[in-house]
């Protein structure tokens, strides 16, 4: 039964912080289900994350990037999490830092049963950078649904955010798993009822059943 958005926009604004895990292995149980957030520093996956469960400051956010440095997650409910990941590509950091984050974030996406999907947050003004590809790659790889919010829609006029929301999508049409994309912002709230339904159909879709 597909969620309608009054019955799920109460659940997801009772979302908590869990958790903060510096590794894998440090992560919750394997139970219930996980949708991720990923994104370049900086791109908006901690203003996306509060936005959607309308509670500022849930998710740190900042003005410098590289702020998100652990894997955090909040849970929905029992069941639900949203997971907060660390954002990649910041200039500053040394080249093993990187290497090691590639290869936490690998490793969290290969191994991570309870992930049902991926939240990818680029700002629209600066779409499909290496590590954006990178991550297309290892959800194609990994064979896991991706949501793409084109991020801080706000920066752009109208038009010209539409021209970028066509231009991704024409980009990742070939793309070999299920991927939709839509413009967001986090500061006028565009888009929010778009990305929290489907939050609604990834988290019902999976509930009770194990990801194949
Ligand atoms: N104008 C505008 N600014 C935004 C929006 N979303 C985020 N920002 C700003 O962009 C900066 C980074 O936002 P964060 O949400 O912290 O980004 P992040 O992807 O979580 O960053 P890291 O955790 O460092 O990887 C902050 O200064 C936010 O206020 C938006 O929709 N519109
Ligand atoms: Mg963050």
């Amino acid at each position: 039964m597909p969620m309608s958005p009054d019955d799920f926009t109460p659940i997801l604004r009772q979302t908590r912080f869990l958790t903060s895990a510096p590794s894998l292995d440090q992560c919750p149980p394997e139970a219930g289900v996980e949708i991720a957030f990923a994104g370049r520093s900086n791109a908006g996956k901690s203003s996306a994350l509060n936005a959607l469960v309308d509670h500022s400051g849930l998710a740190r956010t900042s003005k410098t990037p590289g702020r998100t440095q652990l894997i955090n997650f909040f849970a929905v409910t029992p069941e639900w999490r949203l997971v907060d990941l660390p954002g990649y590509g910041y200039a500053q950091v040394p080249e093993h830092l990187k290497r090691e984050w590639q290869a936490q974030m690998g490793a969290y996406l290969e191994q991570r049963q309870c992930l049902v999907g991926l939240f990818l947050v680029m700002d629209v003004r600066h779409p499909l950078k290496e590590f954006d590809r990178m991550m297309l790659e290892w959800v194609e790889h990994y064979a896991m649904p991706v949501h793409i919010l084109l991020s801080k829609s706000d920066k752009l006029k109208r038009n010209a955010a539409n021209q970028q929301l066509f231009a991704v999508r024409k980009a990742v049409a070939d793309v070999t798993v299920p991927v939709s994309v839509q413009l967001f912002s986090a500061l006028n709230k565009t888009g929010v009822d778009a990305a929290r339904s489907r939050l609604a159909d990834w988290f019902s879709a999976a509930e009770g059943g194990e990801k194949e």
